[in-house]
């Protein structure tokens, strides 16, 4: 029966602005690039024999010539390997697209427009693709196929787009599909890029079906492990995983500091949450370890990356002394040099004897009285939200009698 190994990734991006690290944005694309070539010596390592790029490759469909050209000569390395892209909302296909350039080396194939595919025979495999020509495609691509059931024969059908997966009669900009579309497609699998979370390997009738989420974080919405989907495909069968390959995460944690007097303990504190953080990375690979010992497929094992590679957003809460004048910049300037990057957001909260401060006859104590008896009738009639939100409305008040609040 016909097996074909392959790598599926996406949304790659590679040449975004990463201006929300300032200084540190310049490396953190050169990354980018790297990790795409290192995508492409795996593919070299392991023997894959199909690359799927499920779009967004490109941060736009207007690129510097050095960078489309360094990706042109990194593909060349692996003549031995398929390389399939289908351009997606961000890099489709414009009427100059470097897309359209003849000089793709020859293993590269590019989906510029409506499904359609191509066979390599002596694979067994039928490879379907469609590429975005706009920013835009509100009508499923996936729907135009011609009708995959005419052909019954052995051949492995795999697919490569860029959409939006929607539940029924849900719309989108970006090439909607839907799961009964998935599952009248006849494909053995669909490499789906676009949403730059990563999903399980997922199933609709017979055909197998997952977004391999991006190969970075670029923002701290995009957290944890990024990377790309391997493994073998076969007729109505497949045996994929997630393999984790990003240089750097983005990660966020919450750091409660109550009781903190200065900006250094602070600093300390997050710092020891930080390892914490990274120790409880190392136990998940132990165990993961343990479970991938006991499968009979060989999976690279990935060593969780050192905590001082990483991009962290930090939130602090807690309460606090109101003398205590918190200074974020402060505590990210003396983290700068054991991280990445670091960027400190306040969401503590001043430390407050209520029961003297709502007896004050002055302003402060006016607003304290009547925030507390919102909370407490909040509390009374069992509304929690409601309670928590007068909670954070009471704190932000007496923030702003305490400090200046922007
Ligand atoms: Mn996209």
């Amino acid at each position: 029966m016909c097996k074909i190994k392959l790598l599926h990734c996406a949304d790659i991006h590679i040449g975004a602005e990463l201006s929300y690290i300032g200084n540190k944005s310049k490396q953190r694309r050169e990354e980018i690039l790297m990790t795409f070539d290192k995508i492409v010596s795996i593919c070299g390592e392991e023997n894959i024999q199909l690359l799927l790029i499920a779009g967004d490759l490109f941060q736009s469909s207007n690129m510097d010539k050095d960078i489309v050209s360094s990706v042109k000569k990194s593909l060349k390395k692996i003549p031995n390997t398929i390389v399939a892209i289908a351009p997606g909302n961000h890099d489709y296909i414009s009427i100059d697209s470097f897309y359209l350039d003849e000089d793709w080396p020859e293993n590269v194939h590019i989906f510029k427009s409506e499904l359609e595919f191509i066979e390599f025979k002596e694979l067994g495999l039928r490879l379907w693709g469609a590429g975005f020509t706009s920013s835009y495609i509100t009508s499923s691509m996936l729907s135009s196929a011609e009708s995959i059931n005419n052909f019954q024969d052995n051949m492995v059908n795999i697919c490569i787009i860029h959409g939006d997966l929607i539940s029924e009669n849900q719309t989108s900009n970006y090439n909607p599909i839907s799961v009964s579309q998935l599952k009248s497609s006849g494909m053995d699998y669909v490499a789906l890029g676009h949403i730059h979370k990563r999903t399980e390997i997922l199933k609709a009738g017979n055909t197998y079906y997952a977004y391999s989420g991006c190969c970075e974080g670029e923002g701290f919405d995009e957290l944890g492990e990024k990377g790309v989907i391997m493994g073998t495909v076969m007729k109505t069968m497949c045996s994929l995983e997630f393999c984790p390959i990003c240089k750097r995460m983005n990660l966020e944690l919450r750091v409660d500091i109550s009781g903190t007097n200065t900006n250094n303990e602070a600093a300390e504190i997050v710092l020891n949450a930080i390892k914490n953080y990274e120790k409880s990375l190392h136990t998940k690979s132990e165990m993961l370890k343990q479970v991938q010992q006991t499968s009979s497929e060989s999976i690279p094992v990935i060593e969780p990356l050192q905590y001082s590679k990483h991009l962290y957003k930090i939130i602090l809460e807690g309460a606090l002394d109101a003398n205590f004048k918190l200074d974020c910049q402060a505590i990210a300037a003396r983290l700068e040099s054991e991280v990445f990057f670091i960027k400190i957001n306040d969401e503590t909260h001043i430390e407050i004897d209520m029961d003297s401060l709502t007896k004050e006859s002055s302003l402060k104590g006016i607003f304290a009285r009547k925030m507390m008896d919102k909370i407490n009738k909040s509390i009374n009639i069992g509304n929690n939200t409601d309670a928590n939100k007068y909670r954070k409305a009471l704190y932000i008040g007496l923030k702003a009698f305490e400090r200046d609040i922007i």
